[in-house]
C-alpha cells in the first residue's frame, strides 16, 4: 500500500515484507554481525515462525540472507523460536533456540553452523538428537524458552545458561549446566525469582564493569564485575533490569536494591521496546543490545500496509558509575556515520509558553543532541510551590503546563502543528521535596489516524548536580528512539503520522512551563538512509 511507504524507516533494520519479532543469536563472526530475527514469511502478523538472517560490517548497512531455520521438524514444526548463541573458546558456534513441538511442547534445540569458514554463515545444521531439553518436573510445558547466551561454570570445561519460565505468578530464571551443548542438568534453586511478574522470555544475563568503559565478554567474572538480569515479561510486554551481584558457585544472583529488582524497577526502554538481547561484540570490546520495535495499531493495518516491526538501533550498554542504578545506553557509534556534514548548532532562549521552529529540512531522518538550561532561580524559587506525584503516563502530555515543565523538543510534525510528538523533560517535586526530573515522549498527538497508540511514555530520571538536561534523538519516519542523561532513561516511539511525513515534517524545540525560562542547545544532523538490501545473488 503506497500510502503508507512513508512509515517504513530509513536506518532502522527491518524486513523487506511481512512480520518480524524478536532479535535472536546476535555474533560476531569473520568480520560479520549477524542478526537472526523472529520472522513470518507468509504474513504481517505472527506465525510460521522462522530464522530470518542479516549480516552487516558495520550494524547500520545490512545485507539480507536466505533464512537461517524454518520450522521442519516435529520438535519445531510450530515454530523456531527465540534462542541465544555460544562461542566457544575454539570458535564453534553453539546456538541453542526454542523449538514449539507438534504438540505445542516448548522444548530447547541446539542448532550450529555446518562450515565455520564461511563468513556469512548460510547453512545450520540442527544436531541429530534434538529436543537436548524439555520442561522439567513443575515446569508447564508453555512455559519453557528462550535460553541465554552460556558463561563458564565453576569448573573446567562447564557451562551454565538460563532459562526463563514461571512457578504460578512468580517469574524465574532456571539453569542449566552442560559440558557439550547436547546433554544439560538443571541446578538446585534458580538464578533469581520475583513474585507477581508471570512468564519470564527472553531472559538476558551480563557482567558491567564498575570501573571500565569497555563491555564484558559473557564469561567474564571478578573484581570491579556487578551482573545485570533482564527480564522480558508476557504479561505487559516490558522489558526489565536489575543491577546485582552474582555469586556462581551459589548459582545466586542478588539484585542491589531490591526496590529496583526485576519486574519491580527499571525498564530497558520506556517506549514501545520488548524480547531484547546484548551480545559482546570482540571487534570493539562492547556490549551491543538489540530489541524488537512492535506496532501499535491493528493487525488489519499491518495486513494492509504488509510489514510490521522493525529492531532498535543497536546500542552500547555499560554501567552508570556516576548513580550506580542505572546502565547506560547509547546508539552504537557507527550510526553517526550516516550524518550529513556538519550539524546544525542553535542556541535558543525559550521564555515560558514559547515554542520556535528549528528546521525545515529532510527533518524525518535526524540525530539530534540537545541540552537545556532551566533558569536557577525559578528551579530554588518554585520548586517547594509545585505538585509533588508527577508521572509522564498519568500526565496529560506537553500541553498540561506546569511550573518547570514541560520543555524539550518537537519531532515528526507538521507546519500547523496538527501532528508532532513532543520529547521533553518535567521537573516537579519529589517524594523527598527535592526537584524531581521525568523524561517523557507524548504521543498523544503523533497521528490522526484513528486506532493507533496514544500514550504518552517515560520515567523519572536522575539528572545529577551539575548535570545540564540532556537528550540525545533518533528520528526515522515513524520512529523516535529517545536517550536522556548519556541514556539513563530511553523511551522508543513507534509513531503513525499521516502528516507530517517526509518533506512535511517539521522539527521545532518548545517551552512549555509557566514559571522558568530555558536556555536550549541544540545540535542537528541530518542522516542519510542506511543500505538494507538483499545480499547479491551471484556471491552466495
Ligand atoms: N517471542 C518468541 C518466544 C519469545 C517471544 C516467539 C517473546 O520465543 O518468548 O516468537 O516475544
Amino acid at each position: 500500500n503506497a500510502m503508507l511507504s512513508w512509515q517504513r524507516t530509513a536506518y532502522h533494520f527491518q524486513p523487506q515484507k511481512n512480520w518480524m519479532n524478536d532479535p535472536n543469536g546476535p555474533l560476531y563472526h569473520k568480520g560479520w554481525y549477524h542478526l537472526f530475527y523472529q520472522y513470518n514469511p507468509d504474513s504481517a502478523i505472527w506465525g510460521n515462525i522462522t530464522w530470518g538472517h542479516a549480516v552487516s560490517k558495520d550494524l547500520i548497512h545490512w545485507l539480507y540472507l536466505p533464512f537461517a531455520m524454518v520450522p521442519d521438524q516435529w520438535y519445531d514444526i510450530n515454530g523456531v523460536w527465540t534462542g541465544s548463541a555460544t562461542i566457544l573458546p575454539d570458535g564453534q558456534i553453539m546456538m541453542l533456540y526454542t523449538g514449539d513441538t507438534d504438540d505445542y511442547v516448548q522444548v530447547q534445540n541446539l542448532a550450529y553452523p555446518a562450515n565455520l569458514s564461511d563468513p556469512l554463515l548460510l547453512d545450520w545444521v540442527k544436531f541429530k538428537g534434538n529436543p537436548v531439553l524439555v520442561p522439567p518436573p513443575g515446569i508447564g510445558v508453555k512455559d519453557f524458552r528462550d535460553p541465554t547466551t552460556a558463561w563458564t561454570g565453576p569448573q573446567n570445561g562447564q557451562w551454565l545458561l538460563t532459562i526463563g519460565s514461571k512457578i504460578g505468578k512468580t517469574g524465574v530464571a532456571l539453569v542449566y549446566e552442560t559440558s557439550n551443548f547436547t546433554s544439560f542438568k538443571l541446578l538446585d534453586g534458580v538464578l533469581h525469582a520475583v513474585p507477581g511478574t508471570g512468564m519470564w522470555e527472553c531472559v538476558d544475563f551480563y557482567p558491567v564493569s564498575t570501573k571500565k568503559t569497555n563491555g564484558l565478554d559473557t564469561s567474564y567474572n571478578g573484581p570491579g564485575v556487578k551482573h545485570v538480569l533482564k527480564a522480558s515479561l508476557d504479561d505487559n510486554k516490558q522489558d526489565h533490569y536489575a543491577i546485582g551481584t552474582y555469586d556462581l558457585g551459589k548459582n545466586k544472583w542478588t539484585p542491589d536494591n531490591p526496590e529496583l529488582d526485576c519486574g519491580i524497577g527499571l525498564r530497558l526502554d520506556y517506549g514501545k521496546y520488548y524480547a531484547s538481547k546484548t551480545f559482546y561484540d570482540p571487534k570493539k570490546e562492547r556490549r551491543v543490545l538489540w530489541g524488537w520495535i512492535g506496532e501499535t495499531d491493528s493487525e488489519s493495518a499491518d495486513l494492509q500496509k504488509g510489514w510490521a516491526s522493525v529492531q532498535s538501533i543497536p546500542r552500547t550498554v555499560l554501567y552508570d558509575k556516576k548513580t550506580g542504578t542505572h546502565l547506560l545506553q547509547w546508539p552504537v557509534e557507527e550510526i553517526e556515520s550516516l550524518r550529513v556534514g556538519d550539524p546544525t548548532v542553535k542556541q535558543v532562549d525559550l521564555q515560558p509558553g514559547s515554542i520556535e521552529l528549528l528546521r525545515v529540512d529532510s527533518a524525518a531522518e535526524l540525530d539530534i543532541e540537545a541540552s537545556f538550561e532551566v533558569d536557577k532561580v525559578a528551579l530554588q524559587g518554585i520548586i517547594e510551590a509545585d505538585h509533588v506525584g508527577f508521572s509522564c503516563s498519568t500526565s496529560g502530555g506537553a500541553a498540561s503546563r506546569g511550573i518547570l515543565g514541560p520543555f524539550g523538543v518537537i519531532v515528526i510534525a507538521d507546519q500547523t502543528l496538527s501532528e508532532l510528538t513532543p520529547v521533553y523533560f518535567y521537573i516537579s517535586k519529589g517524594a523527598d521535596g527535592r526537584a524531581e526530573t521525568h523524561f517523557c515522549a507524548d504521543q498523544t498527538r503523533s497521528s490522526e489516524a484513528p486506532g493507533v497508540g496514544k500514550q504518552v511514555y517515560g520515567s523519572s530520571v536522575p539528572v545529577l548536580d551539575g548535570e545540564k538536561h540532556s537528550m540525545r534523538l533518533l528520528v526515522d519516519h515513524s520512529i523516535v528512539e529517545s536517550f536522556a542523561q548519556g541514556g539513563r532513561t530511553v523511551i522508543t516511539s513507534r509513531i503513525y503520522p499521516t502528516k507530517a511525513v517526509n518533506g512535511a515534517a517539521r522539527l521545532f524545540v518548545f517551552n512549555n512551563a509557566t514559571g522558568a525560562s530555558v536556555t536550549a542547545s541544540v545540535k542537528i544532523w541530518s542522516l542519510e538512509s542506511a543500505n538494507i538490501q538483499s545480499f547479491p545473488l551471484q556471491d552466495l
